[in-house]
């Protein structure tokens, strides 16, 4: 592990948490410890940044800007490609560091890695095709088109649970489109912050540009609080909770700020009875077990026909029988621990709400003891079967806890689907053209990403990611999420020497 830790580049045992074109060696902040939830040791210490701190970092992210916005975009596009290039040369130790720090599986550490290798491929084709739209005037002699500028320096927050991938989805692309940032990590996974911080900074400093890419650490207070209420940040891009972001929302809205938010989810697969039962299946486990639970995407509630639900759970509680819990840097394992002691609370705080609601526990429902973890937050995953859906399903609950609910109908299920305040992801199993259809029309999914034959959980980064109603209405990664980073200019020009007015008006002689 050490050796790993090494080659990140945290050596020492306290690292500094803030970067402001530059290292700051003693920040002002509390020290933060990160602890391995699958071991309970600590894993290393990151002082986070003070008041003072946040404050250097905006201003290094104003400097770089005022130069990085002048830079051609696709020359900001090749320092992206460094930094993919950079990434790939560390895919191995710093998805090992998200094992680690986090508790996510080996193979989902190395995915998410690879997440961000993806994204910053895509920001670099991006940067040659920042398009704008040309439009015919009503006015002869007149041009008009629209072109997309750089926004200024914006704020990045991200979540413990993709504590990398979610600040390259932002951090590449704002880049790509002139952006400076600030990035303010979970301070649950702030050793992950310093190890990105680490790889692009090289980079970036090479070429002079070392307050592209900032980061302060820290809590709330002081540093989320002052992030979002500051009116030199254009932009706030926040993923994490439904809480978390209402309150971005409300501040960064009082200040007439953009805010991006992606925030929770409450995901559903629904299981028809012509499904392909073994794909469901499958879709099913990673979608619930996967990352413990703990994706904004992962699956909490299958709505399963009533003619294949009993077959249906009886395979899915057996798969969840072979479900291997323990450290997720071993090979064989499938699930490792939760973050942290509240989430296993939160969990069991759940079940017992299912439970008094009328579920019947099907299998798992308390905390696992891994031989030799002893201090490790293990959960069983578990399923709660309910005849009907239950005020606990409208809650999301960040733990491998997935509720049935029998369903008649594809109409029915769509129902119960979109019957609770998030939006981020949807599936139907189906070999059904016309309910595939139904469930994709827009009397259907009400999510953001609505998927046919495939989990809830594991997008592309090709898409645009993000949700509706609670999740926040954010796009983050592909598709033109893009525009999210940029101000839009919608430019006229006369070339003759007439004035023609638009709207046929005439004014004076
Ligand atoms: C998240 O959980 O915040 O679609 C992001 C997925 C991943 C991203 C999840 N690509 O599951």
């Amino acid at each position: 592990m050490q050796d790993i830790l090494h080659r990140l580049g945290l050596d020492s045992a306290t690292n500094s948490g803030v970067y402001a074109d530059g290292w700051v060696a003693h920040p002002s902040g509390d020290p933060t410890s990160s602890t391995n939830p699958a071991t309970g040791a600590v894993l290393g210490t990151v002082v986070a940044g003070g008041a003072d701190d946040y404050e250097h970092c905006v201003q290094a992210a104003q400097a770089a800007y005022a130069r990085w916005r002048t830079t051609p975009a696709p020359a900001r596009g090749e320092l992206v490609r460094q930094c993919g290039d950079a990434l790939r040369a560390h895919k191995d130790d710093l998805g090992a560091l998200v094992t680690l720090e986090m508790g996510k599986i080996r193979a989902e550490g190395l995915g998410e890695v690879q997440e961000m290798i993806d994204i910053a491929d895509f920001a670099v084709g991006l940067s040659r095709q920042l398009y704008g739209l040309t439009m015919h005037s009503e006015r002869p002699g007149h041009r008009m088109y629209e072109q997309w500028h750089p926004m200024g320096p914006i704020g990045i927050i991200s979540a413990f649970n993709f504590p990398v991938a979610v600040w390259s989805w932002n951090a590449f692309l704002a880049a790509a489109c002139g952006d400076t940032m600030i990035w303010k990590p979970s301070p649950m996974t702030p050793l992950c912050g310093v190890a990105v911080q680490n790889i692009v900074a090289p980079i970036m400093e090479a070429a002079g540009f070392g307050g592209v890419f900032n980061l302060c650490l820290g809590d709330v207070e002081p540093v989320g609080e002052t992030m979002i209420a500051d009116k030199r940040l254009p932009l706030i891009s926040a993923t994490g909770s439904v809480r978390m972001g209402k309150r971005v929302g409300e501040v960064v809205g009082a200040r007439l700020g953009r805010s991006l938010l992606e925030l929770g989810g409450n995901n559903a697969i629904i299981v028809m009875d012509d499904a392909d039962l073994d794909l469901a299946l499958r879709g099913v486990l990673f979608g619930a077990v996967g990352t413990a639970g703990q994706r904004c995407t992962s699956t909490r509630r299958v709505l399963l026909h009533r003619d294949i639900a009993g077959a249906f759970t009886e395979r899915l509680v057996e798969a969840y029988g072979h479900v291997s819990i323990g450290d997720p840097m071993a090979d064989d394992t499938l699930c490792g621990p939760l973050i942290n002691a509240g989430a296993v609370d939160g969990m069991l705080a759940a079940v017992a709400s299912a439970r008094s609601q009328g579920a019947e526990i099907l299998c798992g429902g308390q905390r696992a003891e891994v031989p030799g973890l002893p201090g490790g937050h293990f959960v069983q995953p578990t399923i709660a079967q309910a005849p009907k859906a239950l005020p606990i399903m409208q809650d999301e609950t960040f733990a491998p806890l997935l509720y049935l609910v029998p369903i008649d109908d594809l109409d029915e299920a769509i129902a119960i689907q979109n019957g609770v305040p998030q939006g981020l992801s949807s599936a139907v199993f189906t070999r059904n053209v016309l309910n595939a259809e139904r469930f994709l029309s827009a009397t259907g999914s009400d999510c953001g990403i609505a998927n046919v034959n495939i989990g809830t959980s594991g997008a592309e980064i090709g898409g645009a990611f993000g949700g509706e109603k609670d999740t926040g209405g954010g796009r983050e990664a592909g598709s033109d999420s893009w525009k999210a980073y940029m101000r839009r200019q919608t430019c006229t020009i006369n070339y003759t020497s007439e004035l023609p007015l638009a709207q046929g008006i005439e004014f004076g002689g």
